[in-house]
């Protein structure tokens, strides 16, 4: 028996964007998505079992409630009777508003499961992320994952190297506190917006299209794909009651750049998710281009360059202490 673990994961990029869910209890998504993992942003977990069940992110503890049911669904999953002490921190600024809660879950899980001691496969770890984040549940997997409409799990769709022309720019334009969270704004979006079960019904078609886009490796595809996501889940938000907006005026910089980008051919495809930070997914022959164009755009910006990346995975205990130095 194991009885710690460090472990590292990656945020799940939503190419096609999970918003809404279909069962509050479960966590289950109301919309298909696809998540690209990103190499180069890690969360890091050390996990041990412990008397109780304690989380500390950045070296501050984190409120019990928001973890609860992610243990006791895990304990009821690997049939264990484990708690587990976790400290987690992240290798890129969590001020940017870059740190999704899908790298967190990811590494928690995978971290739990090898310290439990207990057999589990990628597909059993996605269900334990998931009920943490649903996104989580993509993050488990390297490369490209795709989480379907009330699935409780997520499942790999294409490997890290399968597209390795891709580049992925996470442009972090401010560090402003988000109005709304994420589990508020999609019950939001849910509760009050006329055009929710318009932006539910057509997800599973826009991560159809998506799925093609990334197999057949065209950008524009996929770009144009990506676009409509999350403008539409855009348009869930500012419909919503009271109606509410992630966006900030770098962001909009942000978009207009990639807009003029496009006219002159290069390719820079935007997306956003509940923040302000604007992502943009290019390939590595327009690269310069579309970083150059950004910084000029939005000086104070912080730009990562990152590509498709691994899942969870362990790690040495020695990598864990260095990067929490
Ligand atoms: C996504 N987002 O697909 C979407 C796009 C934000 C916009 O997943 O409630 O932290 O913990 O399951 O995963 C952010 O929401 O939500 C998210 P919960 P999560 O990546």
């Amino acid at each position: 028996m194991a009885d710690s673990a460090f472990v590292s994961a990656s945020p799940s990029l939503a190419l096609v964007k999970y918003w809404g869910k279909s069962d509050d209890e479960r966590n289950l998504p109301a919309t298909s998505s696809i998540g690209v993992t990103l190499s180069g942003m890690e969360t890091r977990s050390a996990v041990s079992v412990a008397a109780e069940d304690r989380v500390a992110v950045d070296g501050g503890i984190q409120p019990s409630e928001r973890f609860a049911p992610f243990f006791q669904h895990l304990r009821a999953v690997l049939g264990t009777s484990h708690h587990f002490h976790v400290e987690s921190y992240n290798t890129f600024p969590t001020a940017a508003g870059l740190a999704s809660s899908s790298s967190g879950f990811a590494a928690l899980a995978a971290g739990c499961v090898i310290a439990s001691g207990v057999q589990a496969d990628a597909p059993t770890i996605s269900k334990i992320a998931l009920r943490g984040s649903a996104s989580a549940a993509r993050a488990v997997y390297g490369g490209f994952s795709y989480l379907g409409a009330g699935a409780d799990a997520a499942r790999p769709m294409f490997p890290a190297d399968h597209w390795p022309q891709l580049r992925i720019l996470a442009v972090a334009l401010t560090a402003e506190a988000k109005p709304v969270s994420s589990r508020e704004g999609m019950a939001r979006s849910r509760d009050s917006s006329p055009y929710y079960d318009a932006w539910v019904a057509d997800s599973a078609a826009l991560a159809a299209e998506v799925e093609v886009a990334v197999e057949s490796r065209d950008i524009e595809r996929l770009g144009h794909t990506m676009r409509l996501s999350y403008l539409r889940m855009v348009g869930t938000m500012i419909s919503a009651d009271p109606p509410f907006l992630y966006w900030h005026p770098s962001s909009v910089e942000a978009i207009r750049t990639c807009a003029s980008l496009r006219a002159r051919g290069v390719a820079a495809w935007e997306t956003m998710d509940a923040g302000p930070q604007v992502k943009i997914a290019t390939v590595e022959s327009d690269i310069d281009a579309v970083r150059n164009e950004i910084w000029n755009a939005v000086p104070d910006a912080t730009i990562f360059e990152t590509v498709p990346g691994s899942g969870a995975r362990p790690i040495d205990e020695s990598v864990f202490y260095e990067g929490r130095e």
